[in-house]
């Protein structure tokens, strides 16, 4: 039986490679799964094992534990199948999903036209191609030029451009960086989502908020909106689920390399796989994909300016801080869960969602090789991971009606991290500057010179 299923599935896979056949999850069910005992923790190993079934949480094999809930998608060919072994293992199931596709449906929305040639008439609403966000970087910078500009970062596995928009107020003072990627998961759809819709309400917002016109004072912000291009274009054409990124470093055997398990921190320990076949894959050694290098190099050679490092993801609505690979605390520790905690607070005043604040680690699983520790670890404190929506309902397949208050909630919370850094690396600068007093200075200065003519 076993062997008939590999036989299917590798025969799918090479069809897939060599028609570009996009994967059809038709007919798919979730199913969620809670074993009681070890032995039953045995046998969902073996069946996730042997059908290659595609682990939603946790994401290995070796993380499933005794009462831990787990989440399997599993394909309509072999639904049959995989409930006998279930059942055979005495292991119930509940239904999460009924059939992946229709939920994929919802969550792409109805055709449009793509591509719109102005940056006023973007929809920030919809989940875009890359092929729209490429022309939409070009438009962000060409049409506020004197805030935003392009920048070549490095370029992907597959040779394609790796762009960043910094946005920056003209000064003759040095200003130290913000710095944000989205989409270093390719399935996590709404981080890029955000990417945009951030850049876009600092462009939009930048001459009537007091607070964005006082961080951009001292503050340059570099935007990476998506970071795993490869992968990203890739979950368009052919696997909505796809996480990693493209690279084939076994001949064709698997590919592509969990980017966040890439990074030197700790790599390839606890909560990554040698196995390129694993959706953790941490890849040949640290720092062997051109996607992480474009990102240490940056951040090696500005690591003195940059003060704050968010790297965005979905879900599980969580504010993260080091340490990912290890259950102990940095010493930073206290100063930035107080800033994620209060980034937290100003999250749920807009519309009632709940983050909790922590260690990855602590909090969920032990992952090394991620930027957020490594970037930590070369002594940038104000390192963050922010999963997004949801809380486990539409996971990966956010709907797109949730883009517009997500992005709003997250926008609150990611502007209060900035905020905060911003005050504490410029205090002096933090409060009204001259600019603001000028009115009243005038005022004062007309009545004090025209007093003795009255
Ligand atoms: O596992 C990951 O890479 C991230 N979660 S996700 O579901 N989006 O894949 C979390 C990484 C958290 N890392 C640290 N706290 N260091
Ligand atoms: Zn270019
Ligand atoms: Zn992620």
């Amino acid at each position: 039986m076993y062997l008939q299923l590999w036989i299917v599935a590798v025969l799918g896979i090479l069809s897939l490679q060599v028609f570009g056949i996009k994967i059809n999850y038709e007919g798919d069910q979730v199913l969620q799964i809670i074993p009681q005992n070890k032995e039953q923790v045995n046998c969902l190993q073996h069946i996730c094992q042997s059908s290659q079934l595609d682990l939603w949480k946790p994401l290995q094999l070796e993380d499933i534990n005794v009462t831990g809930v787990v989440y399997v998608r599993i394909p309509s060919i072999v639904l049959q199948s995989v409930k006998e072994d279930l059942l055979h293992c005495s292991l119930s199931f509940e239904l999460l999903f009924d059939n992946v596709s229709q939920l994929m449906g919802i969550s792409e929305g109805t055709k449009r036209i793509r591509s719109k040639r102005s940056t006023t008439n973007y929809e920030y609403t919809k989940y875009h191609s890359m092929e729209d966000i490429y022309n939409w970087i070009n438009l962000m910078s060409q049409s506020n030029s004197d805030l935003v500009t392009q920048h070549y970062l490095g370029s992907t596995y597959e040779s394609r451009p790796m762009h960043y928009l910094k946005i920056s107020k003209p000064s003759n003072d040095s200003k130290k960086i913000i710095w944000m990627d989205c989409g270093i998961h390719a399935r996590e759809w709404i981080a890029p989502a955000f990417c945009q819709w951030f850049v876009k309400e600092i462009v939009q917002n930048h001459q009537k908020d007091s607070r964005i016109k006082k961080i951009l004072k001292n503050l340059d912000l570099y935007v990476l909106p998506v970071l795993n291009i490869d992968g990203y274009i890739y979950t368009w054409t052919t696997d909505r689920l796809w996480r990693k990124s493209r690279s084939n470093h076994q001949n064709d055997t698997c590919f592509g390399v969990d980017l966040n398990r890439n990074f030197n921190a700790k790599w390839c320990t606890s909560g990554s796989s040698t196995n390129c076949t694993s959706n953790s894959y941490c890849g040949i050694s640290p720092v062997s994909e051109p996607e992480t290098k474009a990102v240490v190099d940056f951040v090696e050679e500005r690591k003195s300016d940059i003060i704050c490092f968010l790297t965005m993801h979905s879900y599980s609505q969580y504010i993260l801080t080091a340490y990912g690979y290890s259950e102990e605390l940095p010493k930073s520790y206290n100063e930035t869960i107080k800033v994620a905690q209060m980034a937290a607070a100003e999250l749920k005043k807009k519309h009632g969602t709940d983050y909790k604040v922590g260690t990855f680690a602590n909090l969920l699983y032990e992952a090394s090789g991620t930027s957020q520790d490594w970037v930590h670890d070369l002594g940038i404190d104000f390192s963050f991971t922010i999963e997004l929506r949801d809380n486990g309902t539409y996971k990966f397949v956010l709907p797109e009606d949730q883009i517009q208050p997500t992005c709003e909630e997250t926008m609150a919370a990611v502007m209060t991290i900035i905020e905060y850094v911003n005050d504490k690396y410029f205090p002096n600068k933090a409060s009204t500057t001259f600019g603001d007093l000028y009115p009243i200075a005038l005022l004062f200065y007309i009545l004090l010179t025209s007093a003795p003519l009255v």
